[in-house]
């Protein structure tokens, strides 16, 4: 699936690699495990509704962790995927009448035309279900043939060829146990799987969480031949573990999402891996908060969205929605409210008037001190602070700028570490 394309940010001066990062699997700072390389997968859209605040908020968390990587002088191989085939799609195709081909095509373009906005990175590859459905037929058939997958019988409206994981089965067999990656009780597992597409009550699983790997073709909806698996299409999670395992080397340094992907999502994509390669699938596993609009959580299913596209419309500037989103740090779960954009816009036209006053050794000095405070957990907001005292250091100069002819300038600085354009 076509990517988008940003201006490469300019290079800094090679940084050192402190980085310490907030695993899910461990509950514990860590460094993120890149041996001279980084590689990331960050789960992507499911494009039925156009690009809300929220989801904006999680790919710019791990756009900032891919600019302190290359400030660092790694390679990074990023992989991001679409899932361009699932219920929610389908349902939302059908209630608008839409061909839900269309519209997933246009909402992906959308979500394209917001990145480039935002000033996030593109992924290296950016990979729809739809594309990859064989290398998930490849993945669960041999999950079947190594007995952690199972057919469901036929029953009521369901036909027959389901195929489920079996996750007692994989317990036994690998280091994998349930819980081990989003680090979630059994009694919170119970409550949120049948919330984020789980049918814990479907008669024949062997255990209510068990997740679906593979859906047998139903009348009116889309299959492709699954060969020695029937017709039918993709199930969810297996979905990320096929074309991280595909596009990257197993473990990959990071895999990345919102907090709302911990359980099921990431939990199953990660047992699926590892039930299949033996080892796990990344090293870390990095959630992003939850961004809420109104007192609750923003949902394309709830409708209580902000999205990028109507702000932009409305005449915003995208680097000061990137700031307004800063402004939080990534695992915060925060709530957008009338002030967030002028606030924003308020402070990045301090750094803009701040410009005009630079002087030789600023862009030096913020590049460590940026460097230093994204080190500890990405700590965006902290480094807002640093550009602010920045700018407040400006104030009392006199006499004409004498930066304009230096190498390396403040505005490249925040936009190689930051992705803000001043
Ligand atoms: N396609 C799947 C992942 S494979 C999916 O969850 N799609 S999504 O469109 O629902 O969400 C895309 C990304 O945005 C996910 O990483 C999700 O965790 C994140 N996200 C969704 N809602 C919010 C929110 N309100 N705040 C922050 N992040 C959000
Ligand atoms: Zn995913």
């Amino acid at each position: 699936m076509q990517s988008w394309t940003v201006p490469a940010p300019a290079t800094v001066p090679a940084q050192s690699d402190r980085l310490r990062l907030m695993d899910t699997s461990t509950g514990e700072l860590r460094h993120p495990g890149t041996e001279g390389a980084a590689s990331l997968y960050v789960c992507g859209i499911t494009p039925y509704d156009a690009t809300h605040l929220g989801h904006a908020n999680t790919y710019v968390s791990f756009d900032l962790l891919q600019r302190y990587w290359r400030a660092c002088g790694y390679p990074v191989s990023y992989v991001q995927n679409v899932t361009d085939v699932d219920d929610p799609l389908l349902e939302r195709a059908e209630a608008t009448g839409v061909d839900w081909r269309e519209l997933a095509r246009d909402q992906t373009e959308l979500f394209r035309t917001d990145m480039v906005a935002l000033n996030v990175l593109a992924p290296d590859h950016y990979v729809g279900a739809t594309e990859t459905v064989d290398w998930v037929v490849e993945t669960v058939s041999r999950l079947v043939q190594n007995g952690t997958a199972y057919t469901v019988p036929g029953q009521g409206e369901d036909p027959d060829g389901d195929v489920y994981f079996d996750i007692g089965a994989a317990q036994s067999a690998t280091d994998w146990t349930l819980g081990s990656i989003s680090g979630m009780s059994p009694e919170q597992m119970a409550e949120v799987f049948p919330e984020r597409g789980g049918d814990p009550e479907r008669p024949g699983k062997r255990s209510p969480l068990d997740p679906l790997l593979w859906r047998a073709a139903r009348s009116g909806e889309p299959s492709w031949d699954g060969g020695p698996l029937g017709e039918g299409r993709p199930g969810w999670h297996i979905e990320c573990s096929a074309i991280a395992r595909r596009l990257l080397p197993v473990p990959f340094s990071v895999q990345g999402g919102g907090s709302d992907l911990k359980f099921p999502h990431h939990e199953f994509s990660a047992a699926h891996a590892t039930a299949v390669d033996g080892q796990p699938l990344a090293r870390t596993f990095v959630h992003a908060g939850m961004v809420a609009l109104h007192g609750e959580k923003m949902s394309k299913s709830k409708g209580n969205l902000v999205l990028v596209s109507n702000l932009r419309r409305e005449g915003a500037d995208p680097a000061a929605i990137r700031t307004a989103l800063l402004s939080h740090h990534y695992r915060s779960d925060w709530e957008w409210t009338e002030d967030s954009l002028p606030e924003a816009s308020a402070r990045l036209s301090g750094w803009r008037h701040a410009l005009e006053r630079e002087e030789p050794g600023d862009a030096q000095a913020l590049v460590s001190a940026l460097h230093g405070t994204l080190s500890d957990d990405l700590n965006a907001p902290a480094a807002l602070v640093d550009l602010d005292r920045w700018a407040e250091s400006t104030a009392a100069r006199t006499g004409s700028p004498t930066a304009a002819h230096q190498e390396l300038r403040v505005s490249a600085v925040v936009d190689a570490l930051l992705g803000i354009r001043l």
